[in-house]
């Protein structure tokens, strides 16, 4: 029996924590000949603790690195694919799998994997229909945190990521444990306890970098139900993310403070703006950009950016 880490991106977010804690049960029954130990890359999102701990679930281990051991440990990706997304000493692993729903960059492995990797909005909506596949029968709590992971990253299925299927799998979800999955969703998005955030956190918390045009740009998104208190800080954020820039040797970062309510994005950008300003078609500004109905970073901003570096 050999032991496989599941794991979501660097700076998890909800969906990256529960496809690591749900894949990882999933697989204990439909694959026991290994076991799965849930993991993740960093702090938990507080939405993602307040489920855990509702539901009685252990909080996924936290791994900063692989080691280089005599046999490579084996390990499966959720929610991610990037190597500039994953565990640092990645290449001291052996991806076994990956269950995703972003782009396909540059993961490479010697030996044919479990790859799946659906335009879904979510990754934990991969999984939920993946109970079916295997003919494992979900529970309740399954179906809870599956639904959780769902809602908040299509933000309650208005972000344009969401597809039928997401739809139809919700309600299903929802009707299994007899919520509506909007208001639901809601009732989660409410408990990640939003708007104490520093600075420093808002930047800090989802944010992904990418390789585009021979550059490296960070994309970082904070979600709120009212962004008017959080844009009194324009300054201090914009100081935030040249701070983390620096540090961390990026050549941009693009800042999304997406107003869930208002269904858009005040966009922040600092850095060489060329790729941003291309992809957006906006002009970088102090005050940050309001972009109506943007509400996805990979769909409506990761994607448009990576096609202006070309
Ligand atoms: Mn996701």
């Amino acid at each position: 029996m050999s032991k496989v880490l599941v794991f979501g991106h660097k700076n998890p977010d909800n969906d990256a924590i529960m496809s690591a804690v749900v894949l990882s049960q999933l697989l204990s029954v439909a694959m026991p000949q290994n076991e799965y130990v849930p993991c993740r890359l960093g702090g938990l999102p507080g939405e993602s603790a307040a489920l855990l701990a509702k539901y009685g679930i252990a909080e996924p281990e936290l791994i900063e690195s692989i080691p280089l051991l005599d046999e490579k440990q084996k390990v499966i990706l959720t929610d991610h694919n990037e190597l500039s997304q994953t565990i640092d000493g990645i290449e001291n692993a052996q991806i076994v799998g990956i269950v995703d729903h972003h782009r396909i960059a540059d993961a490479q492995t010697a030996q044919p994997i479990y790859f799946i990797n659906l335009p879904w909005g979510s990754s934990c909506c991969i999984i939920a229909r993946l109970f079916e596949v295997l003919g494992v029968e979900m529970s309740d709590t399954q179906a809870a945190l599956l639904l959780a992971a769902m809602m908040t990253d299509t933000v309650m299925l208005k972000s344009p990521t969401t597809t039928d299927v997401d739809r139809e799998i919700a309600a299903k979800l929802g009707a299994k444990i007899g919520v509506d999955p909007v208001a639901y969703g809601a009732e989660v998005f409410k408990s990640r306890g939003a708007d104490g955030f520093t600075p420093e956190q808002m930047v800090n918390r989802d944010i992904k970098r990418f390789e585009m045009g021979g550059q490296a740009v960070y994309i970082g998104q904070y979600e709120t139900v009212n962004k008017e208190p959080v844009l009194e800080q324009s300054k201090e954020i914009l100081e935030a993310m040249e701070a983390y820039r620096t540090e961390k040797g990026g050549d941009s970062l693009v800042l999304l403070i997406t107003d869930i309510i208002e269904e858009g994005s005040q966009v922040f950008i600092v850095g060489d703006p060329t790729i941003p300003e291309k992809g957006l078609g906006i002009k970088a500004c102090e005050d940050g950009v309001w972009m109506p109905g943007v509400l996805s970073r990979k769909k409506q901003v990761a994607a448009p950016l990576i096609a202006a570096a070309e």
